[in-house]
């Protein structure tokens, strides 16, 4: 027969333990929650913004943040939560590059029972239990609002309206959102047709180059719209047509999505037609979620930031300052 521990003893064992985890608990209502953060680079002016929100809302509230940039590379990510599963961190936060790749990482912390938010970006999981909460961008509707500006900014032409798309970073979320959504809506107005799109990874530089790939591959009265899923790769493609003797937001229609100030101010001067916002602030709210969970809480498992459309139909004079 198999010999048990006496009961006083497991008692006594259950007792420490739980013990253990008050004074774990009452000791870290004294300490500073620490919280690993990785994020996935610093590629553009949304992210640099990101960035700066979540380290300026740990100062502000009190989290010791352990802060790590993965540089645009998922596998400095992962190195990144296993050294905060070390570290045995109180929270981990991650904004995912893309949205594969994470069950077996994020199964290591919920074994060293470390709860984990996902910011900005979404993983791709059949595994809910893998993380405490969410918080990200609607990227579908981000696509969509783009879209829906489309249809009403030429809802009196017959003719075809060719668009090329810059597409965001493959396989995350907001350039699957952004793709998606926009040709949902589109889809029922057969004049609408993408005749070119490819992947600029949310960089400057790659606007750039595809837009002057483009107008060697178009003739650019061929061309009536620009779709960019950043402004960074917008100002790169502005600069291409400008250099092209093209006249943006008059040649070719742009519609870009961010919001950063300079997009508002090329907003203000026609050069852009319609600025979808992508909200890079959510600091605040991290910082807030991440006490809640700590402290044992349920939280809402997915959470979206707000964000808002500017296009010249409206009052461009009452946006107020980015910031950023
Ligand atoms: C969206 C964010 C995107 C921004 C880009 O939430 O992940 O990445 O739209 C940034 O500017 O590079």
């Amino acid at each position: 027969m198999k010999r048990r521990a006496p009961f006083s003893a497991i008692l006594f064992i259950l007792l420490t333990v739980s013990a253990c985890d008050r004074v774990r608990n009452v000791t870290s209502v004294q300490d500073p929650i620490v919280l690993g953060y990785s994020q996935l680079g610093d590629e553009s002016s949304w992210r640099t913004q990101n960035s700066f929100s979540i380290k300026a809302a740990a100062k502000r509230t009190g989290i010791k943040i352990m802060f790590e940039d993965a540089m645009q590379d998922p596998a400095n990510q992962i190195k990144a939560l296993r050294s905060f599963i070390a570290y045995k961190v109180d929270i981990i936060a991650f904004s995912p590059l893309v949205e594969t790749g994470w069950d077996t990482v994020l199964g290591e912390a919920k074994a060293a029972g470390i709860p984990v938010m996902i910011v900005d970006r979404m993983i791709d999981t059949d595994d809910e239990s893998l993380y405490a909460t969410a918080l990200c961008s609607d990227f579908d509707l981000e696509g969509r609002k783009a879209g829906e500006f489309l249809i009403r900014k030429f809802k009196d032409r017959a003719a075809p309206v060719n668009i090329v798309e810059l597409a965001g970073t493959a396989y995350s979320t907001p350039a699957i959102g952004r793709s998606e959504g926009f040709r949902k809506v589109l889809e029922q107005y057969p004049k609408f047709k993408v005749v070119y799109s490819e992947d600029g990874d949310f960089m400057q530089s790659k606007g750039r180059e595809i837009m002057r790939q483009v107008l060697k591959r178009f003739n650019p009265k061929d061309i009536n719209v620009l779709y960019s899923h950043n402004d960074d790769m917008t100002f790169g493609a502005i600069e291409v047509m400008s250099e092209a003797g093209l006249v943006p937001g008059k040649d070719i229609a742009i519609v870009s999505v961010d919001a950063t100030q300079r997009s508002i101010d090329y907003l203000k001067a026609g050069t852009i037609n319609c600025v979808i916002e992508c909200n890079p602030n959510s600091g605040q709210q991290v910082m807030e979620l991440a006490k809640r969970i700590v402290a044992g809480e349920k939280v809402e498992k997915r959470l979206y930031v707000q964000e808002t459309t500017f296009d010249e139909f409206g009052d461009l004079d009452s946006i107020p300052a980015r910031g950023y």
